[in-house]
């Protein structure tokens, strides 16, 4: 085993003895959401994979420590320290792991520790993926990265729109990461079930994710799998009224000169304050709907 990595008790039990586990993401909490909300919504996740006959690995670093599995008060400080938590992506982990600091992991990092720890997949909300504009600033997350040469399932409700969405489907086919749609043919915007984007493949069931991951293992791939969920149509938001607190937060985002690994966190909270929480409570719910999948698909994996 890794010598920083930390596997709680729990999800160590459950793994040697090939019962299904869940990963999940930190930055989520400390970046993604607002404190108490991201607290009770990754505690209310957690809840959900186990409801669904699975173990929640919730991943973040701790004191450098590479932990698979968090407490419920590691949980409670991640959320309540919010962005004075360092977002941890793939560059990051060296430093804070050398310096014995702490990081709210990216999807990128927490592919990479729930693969050390041996967990094949992963349930969050949205992924990071091409900027608008990324043709001149050339943002583009470590996420698609990731999903590129690590070996997890990323079980997500697509992208939010905040980024361009035709140019990371782009990036994915290039980079041979199979994009699914679950119970759809059309890539999910986050917040909408539709983008106008199809997907590569549609899967109606846990168990066909299931072997089409198995199948992807067995041809020795090295990359991971996107499959994507659409929020449930009760919690959709109204597609022009998002668009427009998008539209806006680009806006603002472009006006304050932000940059760098605080674009995605700026553009999330914006559209929050935006949205007057209604883009919130869509966020928690199709988190939720993500555990759901997700953990069924683990446990047709261990079946
Ligand atoms: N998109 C969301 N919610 C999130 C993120 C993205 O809708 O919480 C977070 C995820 O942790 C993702 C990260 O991995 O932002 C991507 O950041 P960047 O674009 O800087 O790679
Ligand atoms: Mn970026």
């Amino acid at each position: 085993m890794n010598q920083y990595l930390d596997i709680s008790p729990e999800v160590k039990t459950a793994l040697d003895a090939g019962k299904p586990v869940v990963a999940l993401e930190s930055t989520i909490i400390s970046h993604g959401m607002p404190y108490p909300k991201n607290v009770e919504t990754a505690l209310l996740v957690e809840q959900t994979i186990r409801e669904n006959g699975a173990v929640p690995a919730t991943i973040a670093v701790i004191g450098g420590r590479l932990k698979a599995g968090l407490s419920r008060e590691e949980i409670e400080y991640l959320g309540r320290t919010g962005r004075g938590v360092a977002k941890a992506s793939r560059r990051d982990l060296p430093a804070l792991v050398a310096r014995k600091a702490d990081g709210a992991t990216t999807v990128a990092t927490t592919m990479i520790i729930a693969h050390m720890a041996g967990i094949g997949i992963f349930a969050t909300g949205g992924i990071g993926g091409v900027h608008r504009g990324a043709e001149v600033t050339m943002d583009i997350s470590a996420d698609l990265e990731e999903l590129a040469q690590t070996p997890v399932m990323v079980v997500c409700a697509g992208a939010k729109s905040i980024l361009d969405l035709g140019l990371t489907l782009e990036y994915l086919e290039t980079k041979g990461v199979p994009v699914i749609g679950y119970g759809t043919e059309e890539l999910p915007a986050f917040y909408t079930r539709q983008s106008g984007f199809g997907v590569d493949y549609r899967v109606d069931s846990p168990e066909e994710l299931a072997a089409m991951f198995r199948t992807q293992r067995a041809l020795g791939y090295r990359g991971g799998m996107l499959v994507t969920n659409p929020i449930p149509a009760e919690y959709a938001m109204d597609k022009a009224l998002i668009d427009a607190a998008i539209e806006q937060a680009l806006c603002d985002a472009k006006a304050q000169g932000i940059h760098g690994k605080e674009t995605t966190p700026f553009l999330l909270a914006r559209v929050v304050e935006l949205t007057g929480g209604d883009s919130l409570e869509s966020n928690i719910r199709l988190v939720l709907n993500n555990a759901m999948v997700a953990a069924q698909t683990a446990k047709a994996l261990c079946g």
